[in-house]
C-alpha cells in the first residue's frame, strides 16, 4: 500500500480530500525560480544542470504542500538528445531546425538517448530523496504528435500546417518519426521511473490541430504502444495522458488504457464519458488563478463537489499562467483541501 495520495487516486480510490499539483508549478510566476533562472547560461543548461532543476522542482512543493512534485525539465529534451539543433529564445519559445521526416530520419539517433539524458535522471534521483515519503514525484515526456509537431515545425505555431501536411503527404516518413518518437519516449518515461519517478504523465498539448482519424493514427494509437512498453517494464507505475484540444474524442483515449487522463479548460469533468472508475485531473482555468478571490473559491469547490465519488486529483485544465500571484495558488490549493468540510463532508 502507498501513503502517497496522488497514487491512491490513480489506482482507482476515491481520496479525499484530493491530491492537489498544478501543471507548469514551476516557473516564472515563482520569485524563487526567476532567481534561480539567473544562474543558468540557457534554459537548456538549467535543465541539464541537476543542482539547478533539482531546486527548480522542489520551489513550489516546498511554497504550497503539494501533493506532488514534477521534475523540472522540458518536453523538448527529447529531440535535442536525437540530435535535433535548437534553442530557447528569450520571449520566443523553442527554435529548432526543422526535420523533413522524408529526408532527415537517418540522422535522428535514439540509441544514445538515455546517456545524453543522464543529467535528467539524476535530478530525478536527488529530488526523490528529498521528498517526503507522501509526495509523489512524477516524470513526463511530450507524446509523439506534440513532440513531431515541434520537430517539423522548428517553432511554436497556432495550427501547425506544415506537420499536418506533411503526414497527410507521407504518411510512411510519418511512421517512421513516429515510430522513433514512441522508442524514444518509452525509454525516457522508464529511465525517469528507475531514477524514482513515482507516476509519468505524457503531454499531447496540440491534439487539438488534428483532425479525427488523424488524431487516432498519430495520437491515440502511439500512446497506447507508449503506455504498452513503459507498463511491461513497470507495471505498478501509474501513467496520465493529457490531450489537450481532444474534444468529444477525449473517451477514446481511454482505449489507450491510461490510470488516469488531464482534462483540458474547455471540457466539462462530469462529462468526457470516461470510464467512473478512471482517475481524472483538472481542469480549473487559469483565468481564474490569476483573478483569485471569491471566484477562484467558488470555482475550486464547484469543480471538486462535481467530482466527488471517483478517484479525482485537482489541476488546472492549462499550466500555471506568468501572471499569476503566488499566494492565489496557495489560497487554491487551501480550498481543496477544506473543499468537503465546506460541503458538508466529513471525509475520509
Ligand atoms: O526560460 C524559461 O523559464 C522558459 C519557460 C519554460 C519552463 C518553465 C519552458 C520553455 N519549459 C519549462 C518547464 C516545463 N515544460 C515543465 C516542468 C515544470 C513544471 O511543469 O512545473 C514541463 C512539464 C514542461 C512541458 C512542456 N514544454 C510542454 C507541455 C505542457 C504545455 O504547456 O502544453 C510544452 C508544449 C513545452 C514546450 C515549451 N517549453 C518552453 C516553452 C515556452 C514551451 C512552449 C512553447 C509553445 O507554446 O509552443
Amino acid at each position: 500500500m502507498t501513503n502517497q495520495p496522488l497514487l491512491r487516486a490513480l489506482r482507482g480510490d476515491t481520496v479525499l480530500p484530493p491530491p492537489v499539483w498544478l501543471m507548469r508549478q514551476a516557473g516564472r510566476y515563482l520569485p524563487e525560480y526567476r532567481a534561480l533562472r539567473k544562474k543558468a547560461r540557457n534554459f537548456l543548461h538549467f535543465c541539464y544542470t541537476p543542482e539547478l532543476a533539482v531546486e527548480a522542482t522542489l520551489q513550489p512543493v516546498k511554497r504550497f504542500g503539494l501533493d506532488a512534485a514534477i521534475l523540472f525539465s522540458d518536453i523538448l529534451t527529447v529531440p535535442d538528445a536525437l540530435g535535433v539543433e535548437m534553442a530557447f529564445k528569450e520571449g520566443e519559445g523553442p527554435v529548432l531546425q526543422p526535420v523533413d521526416p522524408e529526408r532527415d530520419l537517418d540522422r535522428l539517433d535514439a540509441s544514445a538517448l538515455c546517456e545524453k539524458l543522464a543529467p535528467v535522471y539524476q535530478a530525478a534521483a536527488e529530488v526523490k530523496r528529498a521528498l517526503a515519503p507522501e509526495t509523489a514525484l512524477i516524470g513526463f515526456a511530450g507524446a509523439p504528435w506534440t513532440v513531431a509537431a515541434y520537430m517539423l515545425e522548428g517553432r511554436t505555431s497556432r495550427d501547425y500546417l506544415v506537420a499536418r501536411r506533411a503526414m497527410a503527404r507521407s504518411p510512411d516518413a510519418f511512421v517512421g518519426l513516429i515510430d522513433l518518437l514512441v522508442r524514444a519516449t518509452v525509454d525516457h518515461l522508464s529511465a525517469q521511473i528507475e531514477a524514482g519517478a513515482d507516476v509519468v504523465q505524457l503531454f499531447e498539448s496540440w491534439s487539438s490541430v488534428l483532425n479525427p482519424a488523424a488524431r487516432r493514427r498519430w495520437s491515440i494509437d502511439p500512446i497506447e504502444k507508449i503506455i504498452q512498453g513503459v507498463r511491461a517494464a513497470h507495471p505498478d507505475a501509474p501513467i496520465i495522458v493529457f490531450p489537450r484540444g481532444a474534444g468529444v474524442q477525449i473517451v477514446d483515449y481511454a482505449e489507450a488504457e491510461p490510470d488516469g487522463v488531464g482534462i483540458d479548460t474547455a471540457t466539462p469533468l462530469d462529462r468526457t464519458g470516461l470510464p467512473n472508475d478512471m482517475c481524472l485531473q483538472g481542469n480549473l482555468d487559469p483565468a481564474i488563478l490569476i483573478e483569485g478571490g471569491e471566484a477562484l473559491k467558488a470555482a475550486t469547490l464547484a469543480m471538486v463537489a462535481r467530482m466527488r465519488g471517483r478517484p479525482y486529483i485537482a489541476n488546472l485544465g492549462h499550466g500555471v499562467d506568468l501572471n499569476t500571484p503566488p499566494d492565489h495558488v496557495a489560497a487554491f490549493v487551501d480550498h481543496v483541501r477544506h473543499a468537503g468540510e465546506l460541503s458538508g463532508d466529513i471525509g475520509g
